[in-house]
């Protein structure tokens, strides 16, 4: 962790003071306060600590408190933060703020202050104006981030040129330690709204909803900047992907499905898009596209009919389910729902008044290649109302932390097995060891029910789609486009191991075809093809995503091409 200090030295700090009254009072900090910072240098300029201190640099109180600050500089900061602004109008802005935790912070009560400050007010140094709405800062895990944006106005007599945009993380308990702070810098490069993805799903063959969506890319910089934006496969179509925007410019980018994907197969499709300032690259961004085609598959079935030691605390057990019990609600089930065989809360009777929480945990479930991942079971449930009794069904994917995907929001009183069905996609997608659990308890001293029986376990989910070419053929067709970006010529190299039939046809990014480059008998080796960026009309092609698709009848492929004027 770098020490300011030591970095840039006591000359290149700089207070920031305010003097908190009204709309500038922070609470639980007092009445004055300040900070230092490095003048100028955008990132990390507070390294350290910094306590409720007060006092201009001239004042009478800076002698006592610079040493004090000075001596908590030397702390390294558990976050980095990066601030942005940009103008929407002549006196109205946005700050764009981003935090990432590098280390654990056990600081509580933690908030996110924005300080504008206007050099020499009053003949100061960074005097504070105005102090924007808070925002609590609840992050402590090193890994995790958060974006925060606020907007401003300047208000007559603010001089602008003089503006400095503050932003510091500030704990509100004990020694009200600043964590972190950051001058803003100016804008550049490009930024898109919103951060969703274009999540799909649909029938075989189509329609799929949603198809589109709409993203609005701006110039958050002063400079032009060119754009460019390109989907990674050819059945997502991108309108509006390609030019220049101007200086705070702003234009908006359409990402759709084409037609090309109604041939795409059952299963789970990702595709990417990227933004690309091709300018200067600041600001390139993405967004995914998935498509899920059909039902989700059955991935996993447990009818407990063999033991799959599963492991249950105190009185789960597995075993032939007896009719027992039912001191309130029903009694358990007599029969399982499958087989013989089921998991239950006291297969003999119900559930201790006064219990603590029971587990019954499942093996790990491998869902890695898995997503919308769903669970299915069979239930058999008497449980009091949760201002009493609890029952819940959690999962996890280290056995250490457990998601509660479900539990009683009502007293539940079945008198029947009744299937079950909840996503458990948020927890389970992608991961390669999923553990479930049905918990019983807590209980109050009154009361008791049936509890839990479950029988027939289920997972589903969509899985990742093959592209439907087996393994052997899916060796590279297309050797390579040369060059690539091109202007107006490219050539592709193709290669095939025995006289086919070939077409090679060229597509813009909506999938309609361009250019038929081969449509006829080829025989095996390396063979090249020329495009000279004339469409099938006889026009100049426009910039932009080509994509080049070969088809031999036993392989196919796709190619992306970039033609840029
Ligand atoms: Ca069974
Ligand atoms: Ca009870
Ligand atoms: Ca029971």
């Amino acid at each position: 962790m770098e020490d300011c200090r030591t970095a840039y030295g006591d000359e290149s700090f700089v207070p920031i003071t305010w003097y908190t009254n009204g709309s500038l009072y922070f609470a639980g900090v007092g009445t004055r306060m300040s900070l230092y910072g490095v003048s100028g240098i955008p990132h990390s300029v507070f390294d350290g600590y910094e306590n409720e201190i007060g006092g201009l640099s001239s004042g009478s109180m800076f002698p006592y408190y610079s040493p004090i600050v000075a001596s908590h500089l030397g702390h390294g900061s558990p976050l980095s933060m990066n601030a942005v602004y940009r103008w929407q109008s002549a006196t109205s802005g946005t700050l764009f703020v981003h935090i990432d935790v590098d280390e654990d912070i056990t600081a509580t009560n933690n908030f996110v202050h924005f300080v504008l400050c206007e050099d020499g007010l009053g003949g100061n140094p960074n005097l504070a104006r105005a102090v924007l709405a808070d925002e609590a800062f609840t992050l402590t895990t090193a890994g995790q981030s958060v974006d925060i944006v606020r907007t401003f106005t300047l208000v007559p007599p603010w001089n602008k040129d003089d503006m400095n945009y503050v932003v510091i993380v500030q704990t509100h308990d004990g020694n009200l330690e600043v964590l972190q702070s950051t001058l803003a810098r100016p804008g550049q490069g490009i930024y898109v709204t919103p951060n969703d993805d274009l999540a799909a799903t649909g029938d075989p063959g189509g329609p799929y909803a949603p198809t589109s969506i709409e993203y609005l890319m701006e110039n958050v910089g002063p400079s032009p900047v060119d754009y460019l934006v390109t989907p990674s496969e050819p059945w997502v179509s991108v309108t509006g992907g390609t030019g220049t925007l101007p200086g705070l410019g702003s234009t908006t980018v359409t990402v759709e499905l084409n037609m090309l994907a109604e041939a795409l197969g059952n299963g789970f499709h990702t595709a990417t898009v990227s933004f690309e300032n091709t300018t200067n690259h600041i600001g390139d961004e993405s967004r995914d596209v998935s498509v899920k085609i059909g039902e989700p598959a059955l991935i996993y079935s447990e009818d407990f009919e063999a033991n799959p030691f599963w492991s249950g605390q105190i009185k789960w057990q597995r075993g032939t389910p007896l009719g027992s019990g039912g001191a309130n609600g029903h009694p358990d089930p007599s029969t399982a729902h499958s087989g013989t065989t089921i998991y239950g809360y006291n297969l003999n009777g119900d559930y201790e008044n006064g219990l603590s929480q029971k587990n019954l945990s499942s093996q790990p479930f491998d869902c890695s290649s898995l997503q919308g991942t769903t669970l299915k079971f069979w239930r058999w449930l008497g449980v009091d109302d949760p201002m009493f009794d609890h029952a819940y069904v959690r999962a996890s994917t280290d056995f250490a932390t457990w998601v509660t995907v479900w539990e009683n929001g009502k007293a539940v009183e079945d008198s029947t097995w009744t299937q079950v069905e909840i996503d458990i996609s948020g927890v389970a997608d992608g991961e390669p060891l999923v553990y479930l659990r049905w918990v019983m308890g807590d209980t109050d001293g009154t009361n008791a029910f049936c509890g839990w029986n479950i029988d027939d376990v289920e997972i589903y989910g969509f899985t990742e789609a093959e592209s439907g070419v087996p393994d052997a053929a899916r060796r590279s067709a297309i050797v390579a486009v040369y060059p690539n970006p091109f202007n107006p010529r490219t050539t592709v190299a193709y290669e095939l191991p025995e006289q086919r039939h070939v077409r090679l046809t060229l597509h813009d990014v909506a999938g309609r075809l361009v250019s038929v480059l081969v449509d006829a008998d080829v025989t095996a080796g390396r063979r090249e093809a020329v495009w000279d960026g004339t469409a099938r009309d006889g026009t100049k092609a426009a910039s932009g995503v080509y994509f080049c698709r070969y088809d031999d009848g036993v392989r196919t492929e796709t190619a992306r091409m970039v033609l840029l004027k």
